[in-house]
């Protein structure tokens, strides 16, 4: 696609030659500033201040090496970022991703995504990504826990309850919070706020763990209510299996809807008499084994090697919960024509912008993640929110704020759209509602 606004062509090609090789970094740019065109037209004083080459400027990129000892007494050296990427609006606030395919390119696409999704939930949060090439799975707990005080020793310097508050993403959850939140607390003596996700012994909120997957069903049952439509009596397909995709299953079945499939990085399972999700927690939380084993609870569910096939399973709704670019053109198509109505991303990112278009096209109500997702970050501010005020919420108080996030983000999203002359498309409408806040704040801050 191009760019009608010859600066906004400008700024992306700069992006892309500032930033050689970070192709998921440049997807993520290219769809923001596509979005936020009649917005630019519509503003001169944006781009005389430079907002938008601003914006896709990170504040600060933090890059480090992590050397810690696995269990053979060897040393093992991995890669760690953090990019505080806007802070605008707030302290930086995002996950820390720990997977082999972490590079540059791919917090700084995540990075970038956080600032507008942040801006989303009305919380005063600014956008930063972090993590490691390092690979959880197959290690054991103390290898985990040796990684992990490795990596917070260096971020320590650079982090704090007021300044950059880090929480989970792949690969991170409670073990891994925990064993960073500990070494924090014992390398700087103080207990504050700096991490989300935590326990709840020690300052974590009731249903953050549940947050994003609740958050993610909300946002589309909320689409879909205004489309006629809801998840009741629904066939759904989720892939994934970890924290987004399991709470995601739990609150669209508890909605009406009957989840057929889950996946992992290996494969996928099917189960036409509805995922059991005791049987996954247990695989999955608890164990902490391959998505496979579900077959040694249920002997008639079926298993299938690799997990881009997930997609060509007939459903009425779709909730990619894995990872970036898990749909691509041929998956939106194949969706589609089995009848796939609505899709709602819990991943960052998961659809390539040609499979976004796919949905768009054919007029499939379309959820995108800086929206729909947006229910994780919005309960780690609640987080930090009860943290400073050093008291709790009930897990009820909690997840109706949730639930009223989610609707508020959906209303202001579809209205953004609708104002910029795009009525239905979320993906404009939460990119345009998402900048501006953050870009008028930038105003009112001058050259900085
Ligand atoms: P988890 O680590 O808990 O689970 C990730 C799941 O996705 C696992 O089933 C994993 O399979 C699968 N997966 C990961 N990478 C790949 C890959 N390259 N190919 C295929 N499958 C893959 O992570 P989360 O559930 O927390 O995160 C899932 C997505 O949701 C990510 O895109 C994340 O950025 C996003 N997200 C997470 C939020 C949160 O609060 N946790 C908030 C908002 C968005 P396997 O076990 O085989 O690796
Ligand atoms: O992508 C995301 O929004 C997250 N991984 C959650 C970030 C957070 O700070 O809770």
């Amino acid at each position: 696609m191009s760019f009608k606004n010859e600066y906004l062509k400008e700024v992306m090609d700069r992006v892309i030659a500032r930033n050689a090789g970070e192709p998921e970094f440049h997807q993520a740019v290219r769809e923001v500033l596509e979005s936020i065109e009649p917005v630019i037209d519509a503003h001169p004083e944006y781009v005389k201040m430079g907002i938008v080459d601003s914006i896709v400027e990170p504040e600060r990129i933090i890059k480090f090496r992590v050397p810690w000892v696995d269990d053979n007494g060897k040393v093992q050296i991995n890669r760690g970022f953090r990019i505080q990427f806007n802070s605008a609006i707030g302290p930086y606030k995002g996950g820390l991703r720990f997977h082999p395919s972490v590079y540059e390119g791919i917090i700084k696409f995540l990075g970038f995504e956080q600032i507008f999704k942040n801006s989303l939930t009305g919380l005063p949060i600014g956008g930063g990504k972090g993590g490691s090439d390092f690979d959880p799975k197959g290690k054991s707990d103390m290898e985990v826990m040796r990684f992990c005080q490795s990596f917070m020793t260096e971020l320590s310097k650079h982090i704090g309850a007021d300044t950059d508050v880090p929480a989970g993403d792949i690969g991170v959850g409670g073990r891994e919070i925990g064993y960073m939140f500990g070494q924090y607390k014992r390398l700087r003596n103080e207990f504050t706020g700096v991490l989300t996700g935590k326990g709840l012994t020690y300052g974590g909120s009731l249903a953050r763990t549940e947050a994003t997957g609740f958050g993610l069903c909300y946002f589309v049952d909320e689409m879909l209510k205004d489309n006629g439509k809801s998840f009741e009596g629904q066939t759904v397909v989720i892939s994934g299996s970890g924290n987004v995709a399991i709470y995601a299953a739990q609150k669209a079945t508890e909605l009406g809807g009957k989840v057929v499939a889950l996946s992992d990085s290996n494969g996928y399972i099917y189960d036409k008499n509805g995922i059991d999700l005791d049987a996954v927690k247990q695989i999955k939380e608890v164990e902490r084994k391959r998505i496979k084993e579900y077959l040694n609870y249920h002997k008639d569910a079926q298993y299938t090697e690799g997990c881009s096939g997930i997609w060509s399973i007939k459903c009425d709704i779709a909730l990619p919960c894995a990872t970036q670019n898990e749909i691509d053109e041929k998956s939106a198509k194949t969706l589609v024509a089995n009848g796939c109505y609505a899709v709602g991303e819990g991943a960052n990112m998961p659809s390539t912008l040609e499979a976004t278009k796919v949905f768009l096209d054919n007029g499939v109500l379309f959820a995108p993640a800086k929206a729909a997702n947006a229910g994780g970050v919005a309960t780690s501010a609640l987080e930090m929110s009860q943290n400073s005020m050093r008291y709790s919420w009930t897990f009820e108080e909690v997840d109706a704020k949730l639930k009223g996030i989610m609707q508020n983000i959906y209303k202001n999203a579809s209205s953004a759209a609708a104002e910029y002359g795009m009525k239905g498309n979320l993906v404009a409408g939460a990119n345009i509602a998402g900048f501006l806040k953050v870009a008028n704040a930038m105003l009112a801050h001058g050259i900085v």
